[in-house]
């Protein structure tokens, strides 16, 4: 009796022993695994691109089945990973959503990316409104963002003035997905920068850091008879239409509007007659010196 007594608090004890030697981890690996959210990878997250299609791969984590769907397009069942093409026969400027559903054991979980196809051919500026800060000059930073490029690249460049205390710089297009900060570009002062900390985000358009915000950059109307574009009617501008007439140095087209003084006939010599009388307050086109709509 006491030998068969024995051996079963023995039996108990190695049992014991068993569950004592079970590593708690495993337990909380068992839980983590079912409570993990299930999550998307995607090649490319929200971005303007600039060729006619974009491939995007979409791989599910922690997700038993998705779905997903371009724009309004009916949803679509994919597992694992997926490629998707994207902008074909599509307009520039048009912003194509992609969404897509996650569902894993337990949940689900839905995403959307935003992708912009945009010219190629077109210009995207970052502008600066100096007027609160009065730096002397103005640099731009401007970096690719690591989420997207996997190395950031970045450069720093003195802006050019314009007219009304704003500075610009034209963005190189392999920095359109990019960001920028500006700060005072005086060596010798500490460093001020805006915004301090992550730079506002280029998303290939041109936007303007105005009144404490980034925001849209909407053009002034140009000037009749501005022909360089600075904003005034001066004798600087009968110099740019004689200079251009002589082809010494041409006028950007989108100015030759503002450059058509006499309202006859193109750019002629009788244009910067226009502003010469302009200038010395004689009879000419009363438009001179007045926005265009
Ligand atoms: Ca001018
Ligand atoms: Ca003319």
């Amino acid at each position: 009796m006491n030998k068969k007594f024995l051996s079963i608090v023995l039996c108990l004890c190695l049992v014991a022993s068993v569950f004592a030697a079970l590593p708690l981890t495993a337990f909380a690996d068992l839980n983590d695994t079912q409570a993990a959210t299930p999550t998307v990878e995607v090649s490319h997250p929200s971005m303007v691109f600039t060729t006619d299609t974009l491939d995007i791969t979409i791989t599910l984590k922690n997700a038993e089945s998705g779905t997903y769907r371009i724009g309004n397009s009916k949803w679509k069942p994919f597992s694992d990973t997926i490629t998707i093409t994207i902008g074909s026969g599509v307009a520039f400027g048009v912003c194509i959503t992609v969404q897509v559903n996650a569902k894993g054991s337990e949940s689900a979980k839905a995403y959307g990316f935003d992708y912009i196809k945009v010219n190629p051919d077109s210009k995207v500026y970052v502008y600066y409104d100096n007027n609160n800060t009065n730096w002397q000059k103005v640099n731009c930073y401007i970096y690719t963002d690591p989420a997207i490029t996997s190395t950031t690249e970045w450069l720093e460049v003195p802006m050019t003035k314009t007219q009304g205390n704003i500075y610009y710089y034209e963005v190189p297009i392999e920095f359109w997905n990019g960001r920028v900060t500006f700060n005072n570009a005086l060596t010798g002062e500490q460093l001020q920068q805006i915004p301090e900390s992550k730079g506002y985000a280029i998303e290939g358009r041109t936007n303007i850091f105005q009144d404490n915000q980034w925001q849209y950059y909407k053009a002034p109307a140009p000037i009749l008879g501005d022909a360089d574009g600075d904003g005034n009617v001066t004798i600087s501008d009968v110099t740019a239409i004689q200079k251009h007439l002589a082809q010494i140095k041409l006028l950007d087209s989108n100015k030759l509007k503002a450059t058509n003084a006499d309202g006859q006939d193109g750019v002629t010599i009788a244009d910067a007659t226009a502003v010469q009388k302009y200038l010395a307050q004689l009879p000419t086109n009363e438009n001179i010196g007045q926005p265009m709509e």
